[in-house]
């Protein structure tokens, strides 16, 4: 067959709050398509097409089988285009991911939906793909259960990427090699936090990729692509010590640079920020999440006991693990990004001051403000739902960057919107780029991402007066359109 894989673009409207801001990073190619690429058998024709870096799907095409991710829900709304232009000439198409997985009923309007962990559906959707008949809904519990994932097969991927017939905007063609690699360790989490839809999908699975795989994974990636660094995307990366050692001296020996996500519980226990500074880790993003205990436990569900002793996502005194997991990464001399998420329902913009000072007293590379979102599918959007908080239901708006839930204190949600921005601004005010270039670290990771979100964020504040303003639209490079 001829198989088409599509990353969707997100659908961005001009009318967003003026103090709503944008995030940027993507992978070199979406790691949902690139694992499916990856498991389905070598006698199919496939096309890889990524609408994130400008590439664009050509309707007239003739394939035997359209499959569309939703890693995101802001990507949902052109995945459903996409699915119906496709309909319309006939053309099956199965979409799958974070949102249709947990929002079964609206995708299925649109397209086959294949809902959960693809690797024991997969098989079955391409045999029924073949004969056309596509159920309307595949769901992962209807198949045995996934005790073995797949892993990337990064020659398959390259070629479903080299494959494709797609028109691509030369701008953003370029930027894919200026994209990080995606690679990981793992897959899945034994935590269930209620924000977030790992649990939903994955229901506590965790998989360890085979260090000797991992090693020769790596070295097809410097063959054939030659990253300028990777990107791991484990969902809870280094939860097993000793697997994650393993994996590490794989990158060590390589020589390669990558940048990590990871939960601050982790590295304040033993030498896992150490490990990472020695092995190529150029930066570690570290999801703080909040300064509010009550926030952290009972809004996002972090307060349950982990199945693992001395593995809790919370403690009772939360700044002092925070300082833990900072000192630690200071000691190893590993830069380090900081993520929090706010919830208007709870927190106050004094909190966001409060998140504000303790980011710039941290010595962090980055530090980034977040709205929670209620992601639908999740415990979170299911209480805030039954509790009237939620302000809008359009997936278009569900970036952590818009205001989704109603704050508390008699404050609008624009004047929220805007403290989040102002305060956002705090953390990079413009002035001290010439310090920074000038100082220790020179031009180096440790002041890219300062200068590139000084400048992103209040450039996405021009763009939308321009664009409000002139009356046709005014594309700037590398930005969504
Ligand atoms: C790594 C990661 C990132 C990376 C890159 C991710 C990427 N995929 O491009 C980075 C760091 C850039 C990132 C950024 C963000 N992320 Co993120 N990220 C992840 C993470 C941890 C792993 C995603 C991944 O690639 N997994 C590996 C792949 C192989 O697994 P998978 O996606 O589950 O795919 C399997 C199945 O779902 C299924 N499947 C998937 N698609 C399809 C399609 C078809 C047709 C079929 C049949 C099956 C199928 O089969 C696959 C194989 O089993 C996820 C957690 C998660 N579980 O998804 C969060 C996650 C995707 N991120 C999330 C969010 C919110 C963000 C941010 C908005 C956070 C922020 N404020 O910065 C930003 C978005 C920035 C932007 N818009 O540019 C949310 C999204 C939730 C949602 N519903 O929207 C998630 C789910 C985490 C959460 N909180 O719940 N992220
Ligand atoms: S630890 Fe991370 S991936 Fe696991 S459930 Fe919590 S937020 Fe999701």
């Amino acid at each position: 067959m001829r198989i088409l894989f599509v990353n969707p673009n997100e659908i961005r409207h001009i009318e967003y709050s003026d103090y709503a801001m944008g995030g940027y990073i993507r992978p070199f190619f979406s790691p949902a398509l690139g694992m499916l690429i990856s498991m389905t058998p070598n006698h199919h024709d496939l096309e890889y097409i990524d609408e994130i870096i400008g590439e664009q799907v050509d309707f007239k095409q003739r394939y035997d089988l359209v499959a569309i991710t939703t890693t995101w829900t802001i990507q949902a709304q052109r995945a459903y285009q996409i699915a119906d232009g496709f309909a319309k000439k006939g053309v099956p198409c199965i979409i799958g991911g974070n949102h249709a997985s947990l929002c079964i009923e609206e995708a299925a309007r649109y397209a086959s939906v294949a809902s959960g962990m693809a690797e024991n559906m997969w098989i079955q959707i391409l045999e029924d793909a073949e004969r056309r008949s596509l159920r309307p809904v595949y769901r992962a519990d209807e198949f045995p259960e996934v005790k073995e994932c797949a892993w990337f097969d990064y020659l398959k991927i390259k070629k479903a990427i080299d494959n494709t017939q797609a028109a691509i905007d030369p701008i953003n063609g370029l930027a894919r090699n200026m994209r990080p690699f995606p690679i990981l360790t793992s897959r899945g989490c034994p935590h269930t936090c209620k924000m977030c839809v790992t649990p939903e999908i994955y229901h506590r699975s965790y998989f360890a990729i085979d260090p000797e795989l991992l090693e020769e994974q790596i070295a097809i990636a410097e063959r054939h692509f030659k990253p300028f660094m990777y990107m791991f995307i484990d969902e809870y990366f280094g939860h097993d010590p000793r697997h994650t050692s393993a994996c590490l001296r794989k990158f060590r020996e390589a020589r390669v640079k990558y940048g990590v996500q990871v939960t601050p519980n982790l590295l304040c226990e033993g030498d896992l920020a150490k490990e990472l500074a020695e092995t190529g880790c150029v930066v570690a993003s570290i999801g703080l999440e909040s300064l509010n205990t009550e926030v952290l436990d009972e809004d996002f569900g972090k307060g349950e006991p982990s199945i693992q002793e001395g593995m809790e996502l919370n403690d009772r005194n939360i700044e002092t693990t925070y300082l833990a997991a900072i000192r630690k990464c200071q000691e190893a001399k590993l830069p380090f990004m900081l993520f929090w998420l706010i919830n208007p329902v709870r927190n106050t913009i004094e909190d966001m001051e409060k998140i504000v000072a303790f980011s710039k007293k941290s010595g962090a590379v980055l530090s980034s403000l977040n709205f929670a979102v209620p992601l639908p599918g999740t415990k979170f959007f299911k209480e805030q739902k039954a509790k009237g908080n939620i302000l809008s239901y359009d997936w278009s708006l569900y970036n952590t960057f818009n205001i989704l839930l109603k704050p508390s204190g008699g404050i609008t949600a624009e004047a929220f919107q805007k403290a989040m921005h102002d305060n956002f601004l705090k953390l990079y005010p413009i002035g001290n780029i010439p310090g920074h270039l000038m100082g220790n670290a020179s031009f180096s990771i440790e002041v890219l991402p300062y200068m590139v979100t000084s400048v992103a964020v209040r450039l996405e504040y021009l763009k939308k007066l321009v664009e409000k303003t002139l009356p046709f639209p005014f594309p700037l490079p590398f930005m969504p359109k």
